[in-house]
């Protein structure tokens, strides 16, 4: 009898201690490259309890929805962490639940996402925070409280068959920078836009765009005094 209690509080302390090393709350900067904590049970839910890091290669989801623990509430506030970081690669064809927490960060080189849905979007869906050149193809991100898409470096993006309902504004280049990106939008149907489609301070930036359909008046899609030109 006492064998087997030492024996179950032992295997405890040895996955709890597996599961902190693999992903130690307090040590965020480990946290996008550690291992995540999965559950498949059912094959169609995948619950993470860090950052997916995906770096060089296609992370395709086969459709599931993804639930982080653990990584933020799905609210404003700026300190979540993403659920996935893309570094050249791909992330295709899932659903994030809610929290969506900060969403998906792009970190440099060519990175796409395609086939997400998010339907409650968390502080964002989608960043770009740092160079790089970027595809979003076939994305739906419903209830955004503010921005669906952020921009915070350099970047040339494209963003293609995006669906939106509730939003501040589509996109914002990150409030008071004057350096230069690139933004095309091929197809966007946005409903519920309480702002503009993009926002941006920088003078430099350009906008090209075609079929848009957004229930703001055309004069009111472009925020800022950037270049915009349809192609
Ligand atoms: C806001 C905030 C920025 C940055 C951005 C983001 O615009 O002011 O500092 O955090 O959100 O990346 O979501
Ligand atoms: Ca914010
Ligand atoms: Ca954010």
């Amino acid at each position: 009898m006492k064998k087997g209690i030492i024996f179950v509080i032992a295997a405890l302390v040895i996955v709890s201690l597996m599961v902190w090393f693999s992903c130690n709350p307090f040590n965020k900067e480990d946290k996008a490259s550690s291992i995540n904590v999965l559950d498949e049970s059912d094959g169609t839910r995948l619950t993470i309890s860090c950052t997916i890091a995906v770096n060089g290669s296609t992370w395709d989801g086969g459709g599931q929805t993804i639930y982080a623990s653990g990584m933020g509430d799905g609210s404003q506030s700026e300190s979540q962490d993403p659920i996935f970081t893309i570094t050249n690669g791909t992330v295709r064809n899932c659903t994030i639940g809610a929290p969506a927490c900060d969403g998906i960060h792009f970190k440099g080189g060519n990175a796409t996402v395609s086939s997400v849905r998010v339907p409650d979007v968390g502080e964002d869906a989608i960043t770009v925070k740092s160079q790089g050149t970027y595809n979003v193809s076939s994305f739906t991100g419903n209830s955004s409280e503010d921005k669906l898409f952020q921009i915070n470096d350099l970047c040339t993006i494209t963003y293609s068959s995006i669906s939106g309902s509730g939003m501040g504004k589509m996109c914002r280049q990150n409030g008071g920078k004057t350096w230069k990106c690139t933004i095309y939008i091929n197809g966007a149907n946005l409903s519920g836009v309480k702002e503009a489609v993009v926002r941006s301070d920088s003078t430099s930036t350009s906008v090209r765009w075609r079929s848009i359909s957004c229930n703001l008046a055309q004069s009111s899609w472009w925020y800022g005094n950037f270049s915009v030109g349809s192609y």
